[in-house]
């Protein structure tokens, strides 16, 4: 009898080379296929005499079982091969460069808050944050604020409940939250959104103010002209025209504000500020004999618009594309 384990060896050795589905289907025609080798070896049973046909038959039959096994693991190989093959075909490669998009800028409004927290932190003062709604008692009583003052009037501030509670008019009422909770001395700073019924090329209706303040023993205008002057030429640079002129305001006496020469406009307003009133020292439970302050609040939109040369501050809330493009290359 003739050895049929070659054709399992032929059968094998081929598998194991075939990486293709076209591969396999050629390999399982030549074996089982209807000229394939093992389909001649079953054709030729029946001319086979009577007493060998049994015994061959059995052997053709276990040898064609064994191939097809062989042929159906091998499938399975080839078609995670072939799966993998596709993936490949549709994937991304992770080393193409990417679609160039234009990179944002910085606010300039907030890039000056940014600058001015920098450089009053570097002088020692400490940033706290207070409540963008407040109270009738923080945002004026607080800070001898009577009801007479116009900025209290309805027509002037968002209030949020009756007259409990509104959009805080200035950063001032942060100055109370602190001193209620701390013990001089004091340094703090507190930028934040604040919100008035203003509009005009001058006046946003949600703009930015940083509060300074300092309390301590013997604090007088001198420290506070020092801490303004320092900030303007730190903010603007040493040229930059800048003065301080008597001002009022209830929580401060006496009270200042700060004018920046803005080219071609004139003296602009960038900030309010004094020495902070007995009043407000006795409010929070500090006694104005031992102790004093000072304090101030800036617009950093206003000098945003100096610095940039915006002519109109409205455009900083516009979403102007050119306002993005001040700060680009500073
Ligand atoms: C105040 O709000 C005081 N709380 C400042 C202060 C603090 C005084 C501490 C004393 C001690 P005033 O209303 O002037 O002050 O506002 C301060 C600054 O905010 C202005 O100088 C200006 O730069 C800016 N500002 C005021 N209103 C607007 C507005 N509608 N839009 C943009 N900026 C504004």
């Amino acid at each position: 009898m003739e050895d049929l384990s070659g054709i399992v060896d032929e059968l094998r050795e081929t598998l194991n080379s075939c990486n293709s589905l076209q591969e396999l289907n050629e390999i399982r025609a030549r074996f089982l296929g209807k000229k394939g080798k093992i389909t001649s070896l079953m054709k030729r049973i029946s001319s086979l005499p009577p007493q060998e046909r049994p015994a061959f038959g059995k052997r053709v039959n276990e040898l064609k079982a064994t191939a097809e096994s062989l042929i159906q693991q091998a499938q399975q190989r080839v078609n995670k091969l072939e799966a993998e093959r596709k993936l490949l075909e549709r994937a991304v490669d992770p080393t193409f460069p990417g679609p160039k998009r234009p990179v944002g800028s910085e606010h300039p409004s907030l890039k000056v808050i940014r600058e001015i927290l920098e450089a009053l932190v570097s002088m020692g003062f400490e940033v706290v944050e207070g409540p963008e709604v407040e109270t009738v008692y923080y945002n004026f009583e607080a800070l001898n604020t009577p009801a007479w003052h116009p900025s209290r009037d309805m027509q002037d501030t968002f209030y949020v409940r009756g007259e409990e509670l509104l959009l805080r008019s200035h950063t001032s009422p942060v100055q109370v939250r602190v001193m209620e909770k701390r013990t001089p001395p004091i340094m703090v700073v507190s930028p934040g959104r604040v919100y008035r019924r203003d509009y005009d090329a001058t006046h946003l209706p949600m703009f930015h103010q940083i509060e300074g303040l300092y309390v301590d023993r013997h604090v007088s205008v001198a420290h506070l002209k020092w801490t303004l002057m320092e900030l303007a030429s730190r903010v603007f640079g040493e040229k930059k025209r800048i003065r301080m002129r008597p001002s009022f305001f209830p929580f401060t006496e006496p009270s200042f504000e700060v004018d920046v020469w803005f080219e071609g406009k004139g003296w602009f307003e960038i900030l309010g500020s004094g020495m902070v009133h007995p009043n407000v020292l006795k409010n929070v439970g500090c006694d104005p004999e031992e102790w004093s302050g000072f304090a101030f609040g800036l617009g950093p939109d206003r000098v945003a618009m100096i610095r940039y040369g915006i002519g109109d501050i409205r455009s900083l809330v516009r979403n102007e594309s050119s306002i993005y493009q001040v700060t680009k290359h500073l």
